[in-house]
């Protein structure tokens, strides 16, 4: 069946606007003020807000224990190339009403792929012209490219650290293709989440080359990119477990020592997704902070889980307090190195009417900003970084900034100790802070 392609498929939506805190319209920026300016920079260059085309095109709702639930027009076309375009049409739509400056993509949330490879490259180079196209139509870039080297049933046990040397190979032709796309896209970076590169039990596993595997496949592709013109970053996307038992990139500080290890630091940053600190047993802050104090805080798939799940459930942040304190760092870190803020984030199953993927954006754009306008105002008026300095003022002179300074020996510790007796009682004064920031938001 032949369909006409609609011309528009959000048709009732209007063009989003930021219309303040006096607005009542659900369908309104109420903080996303795009130009407004703090801390030196728009609202839409600090965050460079992007879209997932994977959750907001792709996910229909379905899940382990039932069938789909979202009704996607485009999925009406019978061949793939037409149902890839015209969602891409769809796609570019949705960005361009909500003003998203950015997407990502991976492989195939662009395009259906099958077993062949060669095909899979046309596919995926036919539907780069087509985005290519609507970039220049609309001002929408790239924020990152991916690839899926996780759905196929061949990548069970993994991809880059497969057991099996032809698994590795199908997992580099298709990671060489969504490379060739990101860099004809003018995509800023390229992100790798592997979510099967890890185990299901150590009893099959020989983890040392397996890791070894996956470092020797990193420097492979960043070698090509980098010969192919590629000027951007690439970004490692922690996450403990799911779908593997266990990951190997569990978290931001594992990832780094394997960033070290291997000598892929300077090329390799990290983009932190929200859910995913969670899960590692860890908050959103950790990570950012852990990130931003080995200086690769590149990006942020943002999210949030839910307190009584112990999976990716991927919702739109909406979390205030978390968002806030998240922002202190993000600020205090001098923003995002080279990435944006990703909204990794899906709508409810039951969420079906085509308003709900605009509210759940208007929702996540409006805490960021909110979270970002509060966190200025806590660091340029509040006692917060003062306290902060304050209590590390020991170690700024005297001995305390000799040790520092590797000067002192544990003899020298000790006389120290004794000449000046037992330590003053000193507050955290945890509750103050905490205080500290409601009183701002
Ligand atoms: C899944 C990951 C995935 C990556 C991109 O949990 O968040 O969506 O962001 O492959
Ligand atoms: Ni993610
Ligand atoms: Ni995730």
């Amino acid at each position: 069946m032949k369909v006409e392609a609609p011309k528009t498929y959000f048709q009732d939506i209007p063009d989003i606007k930021y219309e303040g805190l006096e607005s009542d319209n659900p369908l309104a920026f109420r903080w996303y003020d795009e130009n407004k300016v703090v801390a030196g920079k728009t609202l839409r260059d600090h965050f460079k807000f992007a879209c997932a085309y994977w959750h907001s095109f792709n996910d229909t709702g379905a899940d382990p224990f039932g069938e789909s639930t979202h009704q996607f027009p485009w999925n009406e076309y019978k061949f793939s190339i037409d149902r890839a375009r015209a969602k891409a049409d769809a796609a570019f739509e949705f960005i361009t009403k909500l003003h998203l400056p950015y997407y990502c993509f991976h492989d195939m949330d662009v395009v259906d792929y099958t077993s062949d490879v060669a095909d899979n490259d046309k596919r995926l180079q036919t539907l780069t012209s087509h985005l290519k196209q609507k970039q220049q139509d609309t001002g929408a870039k790239l924020l990152w490219g991916t690839a899926n080297l996780f759905s196929n049933k061949r990548y069970m046990n993994g991809a880059a650290t497969n057991p099996d040397f032809l698994v590795l190979a199908h997992g580099a032709a298709q990671v060489k293709a969504a490379l060739d796309a990101t860099i004809e896209l003018g995509g800023e970076n390229y992100v790798f989440w592997g979510g099967r590169e890890g185990y299901m039990s150590l009893l099959n596993t020989n983890m040392k080359r397996e890791k070894e595997h996956l470092a020797r496949f990193l420097h492979t592709a960043k070698d090509y990119a980098r010969r192919n013109g590629f000027k951007g970053t690439f970004f490692i996307e922690p996450k403990p477990a799911e779908p593997s038992k266990h990951q190997y990139d569990y978290d931001v500080e594992t990832v780094v020592g394997f960033l070290r290890q291997y000598d892929l630091i300077g090329d390799f940053k990290i983009n932190i997704e929200v859910n995913h600190a969670t899960l590692a047993g860890h908050t959103f802050t950790h990570e950012l902070q852990a990130a931003a104090d080995h200086g690769v805080l590149g990006s942020i798939d943002a999210n949030r889980g839910d307190y009584q799940n112990g999976w990716d459930t991927d919702q739109f942040p909406n979390n205030i307090n978390e968002i806030t304190e998240a922002m202190l760092i993000f600020l205090e870190a001098g923003g995002l190195q080279g990435g944006g803020v990703n909204f990794d984030a899906k709508i409810r199953r039951n969420s079906t009417d085509p308003q709900d993927l605009f509210y759940a954006h208007i929702g996540a754009m409006d805490t960021f900003a909110r979270a970002l306008i509060i966190a200025d105002e806590i660091l340029q008026n509040s006692e917060y970084k003062k306290f902060r300095q304050e209590r590390y003022a020991s170690f700024n002179s005297g001995k305390g900034k000799q040790f520092e300074e590797g000067i002192l020996k544990l003899e020298d510790l000790r006389q120290y100790a004794i000449d000046n007796g037992e330590p003053e009682v000193r507050s955290g004064r945890q509750e103050w802070l905490e205080n500290l920031i409601n009183r701002y938001i």
